[in-house]
């Protein structure tokens, strides 16, 4: 296994992350596609592998998929968690994310005191991450029930994101949700991130080296992409925003 955190902290001292993530929902994926889709971004520098999905995700579908990306590539599998009871022990760690956001108190801490005594009988590393959704929030904001931070709206981001790091969170997301016309706006990621010490994540809507570079750019310090890693078949349009995005 490999210790993700460290994995971030050292690699961060090189610039800006990448990470691909890939939905396990079997309707969606395939594990023979999951490896083609893990080989081709490891080529294209992608740093990593976040895995999960807002719904169709299972145990069995999670574990397989984080078996081929490893199988593949050799690099850090990390669990996006999608379901309570979606879980496994194949991965190198898990975001232990709390919905900071959301209006329901399941996705802030409820599930979280389900699942982890499990979690710890299985001893995943976990890596404890506050999620805040901005507008559009896409499936994710719908799912969890989230008072999506608006556009424009940077003071709330920014103080959501400082309460994280009061609460000892150890990065920050900031979600425009998967598929988002727009990303983040790279105003609000420059604000939050000059507002914290933590790594910022920024993900959601960002399919071209332009959106990858505004939002390094403007601070983020790992970049997602996903929906884009498992419909581009275009491997220099991969490579051009993966390197946008670490800014290499
Ligand atoms: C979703 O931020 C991620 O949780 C990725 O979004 O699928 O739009 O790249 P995309």
């Amino acid at each position: 296994m490999i210790d993700v955190k460290a994995y971030i902290d050292e690699k961060l001292k090189e610039g800006t992350i990448h990470f691909s993530l890939l939905d396990p929902d079997p309707a969606k994926l395939t594990v023979d596609n999951a490896k083609i889709i893990a080989k081709r971004m490891q080529k294209a520098g992608t740093d990593g592998f976040l895995i999960g999905g807002s719904t169709g995700v299972t145990s069995e579908s999670l574990s397989d998929i984080a078996i081929a990306v490893k199988e593949a590539t050799g690099l850090p599998t990390i669990y996006f968690p999608s379901d309570v009871h979606a879980m496994t022990d194949e991965v190198d760690a898990m975001l232990f994310m709390s919905i900071v956001n959301s209006n329901n108190p399941k996705f802030i801490t409820h599930y979280h005191a389900k699942a982890a005594p499990f979690i710890k009988m299985l001893g995943i590393q976990t890596i404890p991450m506050a999620y805040i959704i901005v507008e559009p929030g896409m499936t994710v904001g719908r799912v969890s029930e989230a008072k999506l931070v608006k556009k424009d709206d940077v003071e709330t981001a920014a103080g959501f994101a400082i309460a994280a790091e009061f609460m000892g969170m150890k990065l920050v997301y900031l979600e425009a949700g998967s598929g988002a016309d727009t990303p983040v706006p790279p105003e609000m990621v420059e604000v939050v991130k000059m507002n914290i010490d933590i790594p910022l994540i920024v993900g959601g809507g960002i399919r071209t080296p332009e959106a990858a570079a505004a939002a390094r750019e403007a601070g983020a310090d790992i970049i997602i992409t996903g929906t884009f890693v498992e419909q581009c078949s275009d491997d220099s349009l991969l490579t051009a925003v993966v390197k946008a995005a670490k800014g290499i």
